[in-house]
């Protein structure tokens, strides 16, 4: 069986309100073309289809376009689970329709798939959180677990005190319920699980950085099936690699660099071959860069004005940060986004004030009106007048203190 996984697609995500849909749309193109090519006989996608619960319109005829191709008319199987992003019970809603091209769709923890034909193929059996299909002679069992929100999960976990105790429990009562879902793995069936979750333990993270992913719980590696024989994951953007004993527990990342941050992450999705009782071989597939994300660093006003019209044809999305001693004029910003198309952001990084911090550490002995003036230099790239000051300041309850 011929497999690709893929995850965190976020069609209708937007970079600081520029449409991407043009870039979302090219990377489905060039992945109908490696699935294609690879004559994949299964799709696993690992959550996040959409970035809002509500998506555009365009995401929304994107997502039906491409799924339909990808489908090849319910020869080719595809199994969705809801990421944090998606609102579970409307990504569900399009499943009597899917359910025809061969299109499993898991919004909840509790959803069950019916047995029966899903285009031209059969699951066999279901249960919570897990399938078996079987596909052109050979069976899999798939333990799929979408986003476990605390809600959700909360509903089955009962109480608990103290936070601590809580988040012990949250890794642990995923373990519980992917040993419930996987003992239906079995040796004449290929294994494999799927989750849209936050892992720590391996290398690449530190309980920090933890905490700080959104608020949402951590998974210990070792609570992961390791009698699967691939683990698909989504959420993180960046794609990762876990062993747990033999099991590879991989997160294919987003196909697209969604944000400044992610603008060095190399995008991929990863295909591998499987058959019972075999250890797979998995097979990262590196995509393309549909439109970069640049950060410009720039001595002077004059060196971005000049960057701007030498890389005028080129295309990709700006950030540009100019090291002055003086505010960027209007003109001057206007001069720049003439000759550029696409820039994002211009930030003055004023001389002597070289960054962020210093700003955050003097902000306790600033008044509010040193407060605003600052903010609406930073956002804005020149000085408010005094009279929106004014204005301001009165609206603050403070006018008349001045
Ligand atoms: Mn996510």
């Amino acid at each position: 069986m011929r497999v690709i996984h893929t995850s965190d697609w976020h069609l209708g995500k937007t970079l600081e309100g520029n449409s991407r849909i043009e870039e979302q749309e090219a990377f489905l193109e060039e992945f109908c073309k490696i699935v294609e090519d690879k004559q994949v006989d299964l799709i696993l996608h690992a959550g996040d289809i959409y970035d809002v619960s509500n998506p555009p319109a365009k995401a929304e005829e994107l997502l039906y376009k491409y799924l339909r191709r990808l489908s090849n008319n319910g020869n080719r199987a595809i199994v969705i689970i809801a990421g944090n992003h998606d609102n579970p019970e409307r990504l569900e809603a399009i499943l009597p329709l899917a359910k025809e091209h061969g299109i499993i769709i898991y919004g909840t923890l509790n959803t069950i798939i019916e047995k029966g034909k899903y285009g031209n193929f059969e699951v066999i059996d279901s249960g919570k959180g897990y399938i078996e299909l079987e596909i052109r002679g050979e069976k899999t069992v798939i333990a799929a677990l979408p986003y476990p929100s605390e809600r959700r999960l909360n509903e089955v976990l009962g109480n608990l005190d103290s936070e601590e105790s809580f988040q012990q429990s949250y890794s642990e009562r995923i373990g519980e319920l992917f040993n419930e879902i996987s003992s239906n793995f079995r040796e004449d069936t290929i294994n494999l699980a799927m989750s849209h979750l936050y892992v720590v333990g391996g290398e690449a993270t530190d309980s920090e950085r933890a905490i700080q992913l959104g608020g949402s719980y951590v998974v210990e590696l070792k609570h992961l099936p390791d009698t699967a024989q691939y683990v698909a994951l989504g959420h993180l953007h960046k794609t990762q690699k876990y062993l747990n004993n033999e099991t590879p527990i991989i997160y294919s990342g987003s196909p697209i660099q969604y944000s400044k941050k992610e603008r060095n992450n190399k995008n991929s999705v990863y295909y591998f071959e499987a058959h019972p009782g075999e250890k797979v071989n998995v097979e990262r597939l590196n995509l393309s860069i549909y439109k970069k994300i640049e950060l410009w660093d720039c001595e002077d006003i004059q060196a971005a004005i000049d960057l701007c019209r030498e890389k005028s044809s080129e295309d990709a999305w700006v950030y540009i940060q100019i090291h002055t001693d003086r505010i960027i004029n209007q003109d001057e910003i206007k001069e720049m986004k003439r000759l550029k198309q696409d820039i994002i952001e211009i930030k003055p990084i004023l001389k002597g004030q070289s960054d962020d911090e210093e700003i955050t550490n003097n902000i306790t002995e600033k008044n509010l009106e040193e407060l605003f003036v600052m903010f609406y230099k930073y956002k804005n790239e020149v000085e408010p007048t005094q009279e929106l000051t004014e204005i301001f300041l009165q609206l603050a309850g403070e006018g008349d203190r001045k």
